[in-house]
């Protein structure tokens, strides 16, 4: 991948005279046909190097230079060369090489610097590992042999990841000492062929260089059709054209209670005032499937991933996995009605408790494979979403925007989707997508309905699992991460979006 010294060499050795004495620029961005005129102009050795001046509109002899804007608005100049001797061309091409050299150079060297910060964090989670074992160890009896199988999954994967870093990192270090001799002495060698550079034809290449990208520029600022390439979707920002893709799943661990209890739902609190907070919640439900009577926050993942500074509260009580937090603010739906709840995190209280209008409940439409979820939160950029059907809509998914406040319903749509034959939804600005079961270890991101724009269709994104059943989805807009709960275990799955913006649905249903 680096280049070898011997080309460089080989490029010294043949040098060979100029081939062009003149070349002239124009600019064809004129639709207009109109013959264009080029100055004319005559061979000539230029001064020495003088301060290039700012090309303006108007004609400006320099140097045997004119830069003009006909009367059809083409922008055009001309330039001079003299017939020389002097190796322009591979010196312009050492440039670019020692250019190119120094490019890699920063890649590799930015490569480096990842991978020690990835080492550390290893390193880290290894100790982290290490204390859980030992916690583990001390403790016996409440747990199960497969908590010590998951921290053994985990142990070794990253002990596979650290060799390859490793393995990586030796690599790079190597090809890093060659990349910085070998642009060390192509800087020399162009400084040294500069130097016999008597007529200034390296200057008066780089004026040509300047001149072209001026005529760029002025053709730019005519069209005013520059047509950028989108960066990726900033953290919290809507400027994609939805999900396109989902990662792998990893596994962040099991729930606290244990492989029992296989029901619940987990995330992060999403507050738009506070982008920032880490603050991670797990609510599993009684092994009934339908209490939520106990939920735990954690200041930071590190602190969920050991276990540690969690701080546990008691409920009385919600029902079914549809539990989201946003604004600190815990969102359910009350135990045995159409109730929906609003619990302050700071002190567990319940601060509002009212009921949510025609929704079905009890288990009328809840989700394929999960019980007792009629009532399903959710957050995106935008809002508190709330997912549900009705008698009215005799079962078929319905979307309300609530006043997360109040609890009050500002919005709704209702979509042609059957709720009970969809295993799980998530939002994603205001787009509700909705997973179906394929096999035990695939899921499908199969549905999505745009509140945006009205429209709804079909997606095929495979999404693969640990366990059998997808719990409950929740959606993070800072990191843009799924949090499932896939029967008792907490996975996270990374979103990938398309770059262009959102196009008319091709498969309406
Ligand atoms: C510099 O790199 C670009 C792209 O990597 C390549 O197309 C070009 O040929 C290289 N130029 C030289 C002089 O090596
Ligand atoms: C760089 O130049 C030094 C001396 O000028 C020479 O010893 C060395 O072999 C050169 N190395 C490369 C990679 O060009
Ligand atoms: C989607 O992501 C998976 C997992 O990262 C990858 O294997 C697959 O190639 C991706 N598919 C597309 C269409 O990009
Ligand atoms: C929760 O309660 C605390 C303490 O009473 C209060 O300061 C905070 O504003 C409340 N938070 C919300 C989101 O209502
Ligand atoms: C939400 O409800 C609160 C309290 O009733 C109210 O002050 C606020 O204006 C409402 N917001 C919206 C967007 O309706
Ligand atoms: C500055 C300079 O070299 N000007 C020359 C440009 O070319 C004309 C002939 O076209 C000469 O007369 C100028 O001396
Ligand atoms: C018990 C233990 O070592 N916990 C550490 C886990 O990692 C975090 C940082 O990521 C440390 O702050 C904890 O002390």
């Amino acid at each position: 991948m680096c280049y070898r010294l011997a080309f460089l060499l080989s490029l010294l050795f043949c040098f060979g005279s100029v081939s062009r004495t003149s070349e002239i620029l124009t600019s064809t961005s004129s639709l207009e046909s109109a013959p264009v005129s080029p100055q004319v102009t005559t061979p000539v050795v230029p001064p020495r190097a003088t301060s290039w001046a700012e090309v303006s509109t108007v004609s400006r002899p320099f140097s045997n230079f004119t830069g003009s804007v006909d009367s059809h608005g083409t922008c055009q100049c001309s330039v001079s060369l003299p017939d020389t001797t002097f190796p322009a061309d591979r010196v312009e091409r050492l440039e670019f090489t020692a250019h190119n050299l120094s490019q890699k150079f920063e890649k590799e060297f930015s490569k480096v610097k990842e991978y020690v910060k990835l080492i550390s964090v290893y390193e880290k989670k290894l100790r982290n590992l290490t204390v859980r074992v030992e916690v583990m160890e001390k403790d016996s009896i409440s747990y199960t042999e497969l908590d010590f199988a998951l921290i053994k999954l985990e142990v070794n994967e990253m002990h596979k990841l650290v060799i390859q870093l490793r393995e990586n990192f030796v690599g790079s270090t190597d090809v890093i000492e060659k990349l910085e001799v070998e642009i060390r002495n192509m800087t020399l060698l162009v400084e040294k062929l500069e130097t016999l550079d008597q007529n200034n034809v390296l200057s008066i290449r780089r004026q040509i260089l300047a001149l072209k990208n001026k005529l760029k520029e002025c053709e730019a600022s005519k069209s005013e059709l520059v047509p950028a390439t989108p960066p990726p979707p900033a953290p919290g920002s809507c400027s994609h054209g939805g999900v396109v893709n989902i990662s792998a799943p990893a596994v962040v661990q099991l729930n606290w209670l244990g492989f029992n209890y296989k029901y619940g739902a987990w995330g992060r609190e999403y507050s738009p005032q506070h982008p920032e907070r880490t603050l991670y919640w797990v609510a599993p439900l009684n092994s009934d499937a339908r209490a939520l009577e106990a939920y735990r926050l954690y200041n930071s993942l590190d602190n969920l991933l050991i276990y540690s500074h969690a701080r546990d509260y008691r409920i009385r009580y919600g029902q079914g996995g549809g539990t989201v937090a946003y604004n600190n603010n815990l969102y359910v739906n009350w135990y045995n009605g159409r109730n929906i709840a609003k619990i302050n995190l700071t002190t567990n209280e319940v601060t509002v408790n009212r009921p949510l209008p025609m929704a079905a409940y009890n288990n009328r439409f809840s989700y394929a494979n999960v019980n007792w979820q009629d009532i399903d939160f959710d957050v995106d950029e935008q809002a508190l979403w709330v997912i549900y059907a009705t008698e009215a809509s005799t079962g078929n998914i319905v979307i309300s925007k609530l006043n997360d406040t109040s609890l009050e319903v500002l919005d709704t749509w209702v979509t042609k989707q059957y709720k009970p034959s969809v295993s799980n939804v998530f939002v994603v600005c205001g787009v509700l997508y909705a997973t179906r079961t394929l096999n035990t270890k695939t899921e499908e991101i199969f549905y999505y309905y745009d509140t945006n724009t009205g429209k709804e269709g079909y997606l095929a994104i495979p999404m693969r699992k640990m366990q059998e059943r997808i719990q409950s989805i929740n959606y993070h807009p800072i990191d843009q991460k799924l949090y499932v709960y896939n029967d008792g275990y907490l996975l996270n799955y990374n979103l990938v979006f398309s770059r262009e913006p959102r196009q008319p649905a091709s498969m309406l249903v």
